[in-house]
């Protein structure tokens, strides 16, 4: 067995979290590109576990070295190795203006001024429910991005446990919507909405407080034309977030939007998540843009799992934590999931390690 793919192995024995030889090269090419281990994990596009695990097992191997400001760097086995296997550095030529999403956050200048400016006051990302917001420039181009598609002039939007990210504020801002209803588990949430939609006048939305583990009552259920949201990447969440968002769509042809991120989970578990949105939900996947959401670091970040397991104590600065953005549609004949939820694994599981 090659070098990689014994690597691979063996942290996969050790993190449980699956694992093929192309990924220890991906974090090869990253340790190549940053000496920062959280850009390591962003470019690497690894869960924390397994790219902390590969690197330990590469400094055991006499592969990469740590040095005394918390950089990760090659040794000359390292070097060696990578000229042998013919490793270069990442590449990125994504549109820097856009950020790589495509949809430029100063299309709609107006739009992101109110907001930010509104969102200076927004209540701090807490641990309890695995808060961690995207940038306001993420937030304007997920609402532009949705207008875009055609799912916001005149539609009913849901806004389902995400709104630390106060992307219901925004689609309400627009004052394009039929209707929004934004719902959280977080009562600060909800209350800072609210008080924004009243002092502005904005009287077609609502927000309130709603636990996603709970079943939808009936009257919720076929009511919108989109949900948006953005779960923890547990199947548990999934199905609470995503299979609950699909439950409250109208008919065939309505849309769903929500991030997912490979910070915390493989793409073996998206593949699973993917069947499920076919297979099980009858829903079709149209778009998928990858590291579109970009979130700002939590202050909570030393007290989790992924602080604890990294090789370096040197805290993220910049953003490294991002996610995809999910378009899906719904087909003739879709499910629509409702079943309470008791699985205690909501937010952390082998995979995830960011709450
Ligand atoms: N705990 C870190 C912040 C994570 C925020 N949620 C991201 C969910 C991606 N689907």
């Amino acid at each position: 067995m090659d070098t990689l793919s014994k690597i691979a192995k063996e942290v996969q024995e050790e993190t449980k979290v699956r694992l093929h030889r192309r990924n220890v090269e991906r974090l090869i090419k990253a340790v190549l590109t940053t000496g920062d281990f959280w850009k390591i994990v962003d470019l690497s596009d690894l869960p924390v576990p397994a790219a902390a695990g590969i690197v330990k097992r590469l400094i055991k191997e006499g592969v990469l070295f740590i040095n005394d400001k918390e950089d990760i760097l090659l040794t000359q086995k390292g070097h060696d190795l990578v000229a042998e296997l013919g490793i270069s550095p990442v590449v990125d030529y994504s549109c820097s203006a856009c950020e790589g999403r495509g949809y430029p956050f100063y299309a709609d200048k107006e739009l992101y001024r109110t907001f930010v400016e509104l969102a200076k006051d927004r209540p701090k990302a807490i641990r309890d429910y695995d808060q961690g917001a995207v940038t306001p420039e993420t937030t304007v181009a997920r609402v532009l991005f949705i207008d875009s598609r055609g799912d916001l002039e005149g539609r009913d939007i849901i806004v389902m446990g995400a709104e630390d990210d106060l992307t219901g504020l925004a689609v309400a801002l627009t004052r394009k919507a039929r209707r929004v209803l934004v719902i959280d588990i977080d009562e600060r949430l909800i209350e800072f909405d609210k008080r924004i939609f009243k002092e502005l006048g904005i009287d077609n939305a609502e927000a309130m407080v709603w636990d996603l583990r709970n079943p939808f009552p009936e009257e919720m259920l076929g009511k919108f034309d989109v949900f948006i949201t953005d779960p923890p990447e547990t199947f548990a969440a999934f199905r609470a977030f995503i299979g609950r968002g699909i439950a409250t769509l109208k008919e065939e042809g309505c849309a769903g939007y929500f991030g997912l991120t490979l910070r915390d989970s493989s793409i073996f578990r998206w593949k699973e998540f993917q069947e499920t949105l076919i297979n099980e939900y009858g829903t079709v996947i149209t778009d998928i843009v990858q590291d579109f959401n970009h979130y700002m670091n939590w202050e909570y970040h030393p007290e989790t799992r992924a602080a604890q397991i990294a090789p370096v104590r040197r805290q993220p600065k910049d953003i490294w934590y991002r996610s995809a953005w999910y378009r899906i549609e719904t087909l003739p004949n879709f499910k629509r999931w409702n079943e309470p939820i008791s699985d205690e694994v909501f937010y952390l599981d082998e995979e995830g390690s960011t709450t």
